[in-house]
């Protein structure tokens, strides 16, 4: 079965990609298994080595959006993608906006080692 940290990595880590078209999130929503069952509605793909994206578990702590207390801001900008599915899009035809951006991320670790399972945002 699929480990939290290895979903998070499916949903999240694309360090390879930078330049990134229109058709980014169309091509990899439905890559990485996002597009089965229904359109996940909001994603965002992380271009940044997976140690540099680990290493945010011990940056600085923040609220998640749930309140729980396990939420790590990164101290530099990463370089991501956010993925949106556009009004009108119905499943099975999930259709997104591609949007590129330079923000510090959010995200929710967990587990021993210590390691994200979660994206809780960016600012
Ligand atoms: P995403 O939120 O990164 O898009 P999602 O598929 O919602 O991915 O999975 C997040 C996982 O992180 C959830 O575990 P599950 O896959 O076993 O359901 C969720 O429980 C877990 N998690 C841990 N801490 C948090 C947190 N603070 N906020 C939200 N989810 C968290």
């Amino acid at each position: 079965k699929e480990s939290r940290d290895e979903k998070f990595q499916r949903q999240h880590m694309d360090p390879n990609t930078s330049p990134v078209t229109s058709s980014y999130c169309n091509e990899m929503m439905k890559r990485r298994s996002m597009t089965v069952g229904r359109c996940k509605p909001v994603n965002t793909f992380i271009h940044e080595p997976l140690p540099d994206v680990q290493a945010v578990c011990f940056q600085g702590n923040v609220p998640c959006k749930n309140g729980q207390p396990n939420c790590y801001q990164s101290s530099s900008k990463m370089r991501i993608t956010d993925c949106r599915l556009k009004k009108g899009s119905k499943y099975p035809k999930c259709d997104y906006q591609t949007q590129q951006l330079q923000k510090s991320i959010i995200v929710a670790c967990e587990g021993n080692p210590y390691v994200p399972v979660h994206f809780d945002g960016s600012v």
